[in-house]
This record gives structure tokens, sequence and C-alpha cells, in this order.
């Protein structure tokens, strides 16, 4: 093999090490935690979880530690009222991205514990930590 073919494939596996295969599975973007309600301490969580992987991902639990308990909850409109109800996982499709929003999907975060400087969020499958992300809480 000559030089110049060995740099060629050194480049062709340089180019391959960049693709998506090598994104990490799960991403969480546009991660909003709004500052818990006075009184309640209670806060609202949305973002995008995107699934780089080609398979299912299914989360069946959070947590933070600035907070006592973070539930899944959907909000659904029945007989024209919005009703929030809890779930207990989600799945999100291989390569498939999932809103948590106002009014659809999103987060309930309880018993906040102190003042708030930043926000730590775990991402569980089983006993399975899928990922951790942090935010300062925002107001939304
Ligand atoms: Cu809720």
């Amino acid at each position: 093999m000559n030089i110049r073919l060995q740099f060629a494939l050194l480049a062709t596996l340089a180019l391959l090490a960049c693709t998506d295969e090598h994104l990490p599975p799960l991403v969480a973007s546009k991660l909003v935690i709004t500052m818990p309600m006075a009184g309640s301490g209670m806060s609202a969580g949305y973002m995008v979880l995107t699934n780089n992987s080609d398979e299912t991902i299914t989360i069946d639990g959070f947590s933070s530690p600035q907070f006592a308990k973070v539930d899944l909850h959907e909000t659904r409109i029945e007989d024209g009222i919005a009703r929030m109800r809890p779930l207990n996982s989600i799945a999100i499709e291989a390569g498939d991205s999932l809103v948590f929003e106002k009014g659809g999907k999103h987060l309930m975060l309880m018993g906040a514990k102190e003042n708030l400087e930043h926000v730590t969020l775990h991402l569980h499958a089983g006993d399975t930590l899928l990922l951790t992300v942090n935010t300062q809480p925002g107001t939304n």
C-alpha cells in the first residue's frame, strides 16, 4: 500500500468517527425549571429529549437533589377541562424527540429544598442512571 492511499484511508476513518453513531444516546435540550412557587415549593420542568440511539429509550424515573420528589405528568383536556395525570414512564423511539411543555407532558418538582442556585435533574431507567442535566431555575 503506498503512502498516499494510507493517508486517504486514515482520512476516511477520521470522517467515519464523526458520524451520528457517536452522538450521546440521550440528549436533553431547552431545559427550563421554573422557580418554585412561593409557599408550595413546587416547580415545573420543560425540555426536549432526543434519542440518538437506534433503540427505544424508556425513562421511568426522575429525581433531583434539590427536590423531595419529581413526578412525570401529562395534561389532557377532558370534557373541556385541563386535567393532569401522572405517567409511570415514557418511551422515546429511536431517532425521535419528545417535547415536555406547558399543556402537555411536563415534570412536577415537589418539595424544593432551601434557595435554589441551580437544579440538577437525573433521568433513570430502573436502577440505571441515563442522564444528568443542570440548569438555573428561571421564570416561565
Ligand atoms: Cu403537573
